[in-house]
């Protein structure tokens, strides 16, 4: 950058610039000759172009979205070759793999090592519930590597592996946001920048695409999740603002991806997708959001994406991570101290302490008497159970008292007594049993008296004649 030679010269009266409370006040001077700082915006360009820019995104979506194709797309490179198609008894995956491509792509003298994370297998499966979880896990060990190389004494060479943006990959439905882009979107904004993009663009008709995109949009707001958005600093030219506001227009990126040479009708040569209909041209703005989608991620907002990532997401992260670790910031080191202000802050913390002590006593008070309550309740739900047993107990003593009255009434035995004789007493025992004997002796005399008329007989029918003999015979006489 040429810088013009001016006389050096000091202004008399130093501009002030509302200086903040507490700090020295902030004189401006003019400068009346060439020193030279211009210049350092050059010698950033030189040194980053000598070292090289380092770029990590990530790609999410179902399978056979074009994902790959779109990579290639995007960075004008076979990053990812054409897939070799799978027998049929091939073994399908049962998770989400997570797969990491790095290659070094130069443009003009400047080089980029680009790493893409592909995400094979996510929203594949019959039950896609957790679909999003390795893939937070792949970003958080991300992070972890990175605060783990910065806690390092040798600081020298640290590998910055972070995701700066990951592409999601939406179905061309037309519908709404499906439950599993919701779900992975709200799991992951925090985390990293979200890029939403339609996949396979070419499916849907113009209208078709600004119906599903104010869908989508209205879903993400619904369910405050937070997408890239181009940022927009002060004091820039209009030019910066206006290509801002178009790139932000076309979020949700309506893409199509190829990484084929193709002719168009009219004799030129695009990369873009053959149809018997027509041509779509990737790279013509009438046909998809493509170009937008590549300004926004490379030419113009990548280094926008690595600052996102390290200064609020990252830190965001780094800051939960540690004091979940029990980390904590002592504030006191970093402010001058006042013995007025210690004052007034010790007595907030004491009077802070004795609230908290308060609200435990409460806390504990209040536990107390609702056991107590519980208890109390307890032994009356005891006494209730224990009142209704001993009442339906009496209830059916009374009834089977009532049962015996009205059979009493009635003159039936109240049960039929088994044993009754025993209960008879001694003299109506004895008097049976000599009943009994007489009854016998009447017998015996019967059965003496039949034998002894028996032997008359057969005597007399031993002397009679044989005309008696008839008698003695088996014959039938009629
Ligand atoms: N219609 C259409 N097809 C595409 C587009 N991009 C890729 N494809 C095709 O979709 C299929 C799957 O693409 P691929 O990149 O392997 O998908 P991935 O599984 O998501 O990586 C391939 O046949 C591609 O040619 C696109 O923008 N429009
Ligand atoms: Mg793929």
């Amino acid at each position: 950058m040429a810088s013009t030679p001016m006389a050096f010269q000091t202004s008399r009266r130093p501009l002030l610039v509302n200086p903040p409370a507490g700090l020295s006040s902030v004189i401006r001077k003019k400068l009346m000759g060439y020193v030279g700082f211009a210049n350092l915006p050059n010698q950033v360009h030189r040194k980053s172009v000598r070292k090289g820019f380092q770029f990590t995104a990530m790609v999410v979506g179902e399978s056979g979205l074009g994902k790959s194709t779109l990579i290639n797309t995007l960075f004008n490179t076979t990053l990812y070759p054409a897939k070799e198609p799978q027998p049929p008894s091939a073994e399908k995956p049962k998770t989400v793999a997570i797969e990491s491509i790095g290659a070094d792509i130069e443009e003009n003298g400047v080089r980029l090592h680009l790493t893409v994370v592909d995400t094979p297998g996510f929203g594949d499966f019959v039950n896609n519930d957790d679909s999003w979880k390795p893939i937070v896990e792949d970003i958080e060990s991300r992070f972890d590597s990175y605060l783990e190389q910065e806690n390092r004494v040798n600081r020298t060479k640290v590998v910055d592996n972070r995701v700066h943006a990951c592409l999601y990959f939406l179905q061309p439905t037309g519908h709404s946001l499906k439950q599993i882009d919701v779900e992975f979107m709200r799991r992951l904004h925090t985390k990293v920048n979200l890029i939403p993009v339609i996949a396979k663009a070419d499916t849907m008709t113009d209208e078709e695409l600004a119906a599903f995109k104010q869908r989508i949009l209205s879903d993400i707001e619904h369910h405050n999740i937070h997408i890239f958005q181009a940022p927009t600093y002060e004091n820039e030219d209009e030019e910066t603002i206006a290509e801002a506001e178009e790139i932000a227009s076309k979020i949700p990126f309506a893409v199509v991806g190829s990484d084929k040479v193709v002719n168009t009708p009219d004799g030129r040569q695009v990369r873009g997708r053959v149809y018997p209909w027509g041509v779509v041209e990737v790279d013509n703005e009438e046909h998809c959001d493509f170009v937008k989608l590549r300004q926004m991620l490379v030419r113009t907002y990548m280094e926008e994406l690595r600052e996102y990532t390290n200064d609020v997401l990252y830190e965001n992260w780094r800051t939960e991570k540690l004091l979940g670790m029990g980390v904590a910031q002592d504030s006191s080191v970093f402010k001058e101290i006042n013995p007025a202000a210690r004052l007034q802050e010790e007595r907030v913390m004491h009077e802070a302490k004795l609230a908290k002590m308060e609200a435990e006593m409460k806390m504990v008070f209040q536990q107390k008497v609702q056991e107590k309550e519980s208890k109390l309740k307890q032994s009356e739900e005891e006494l209730y159970a224990r009142h209704k047993d001993m009442k339906e107990a009496l209830e059916k003593q009374r009834l089977d008292l009532e049962e015996k009255k009205r059979k009493l009434e009635s003159g039936r035995p109240i049960t039929p007594e088994k044993n009754s004789t025993r209960r008879k007493g001694f003299l109506p025992a004895l008097l049976q049993f000599l009943s009994s004997g007489m009854l016998l002796t009447i017998h015996l005399y019967v059965f003496v008296f039949f034998s002894m008329l028996i032997g008359i007989v057969l005597v007399l029918l031993e002397q009679a004649p044989p005309s008696f003999a008839w008698i003695l015979s088996t014959d039938p006489i009629f």
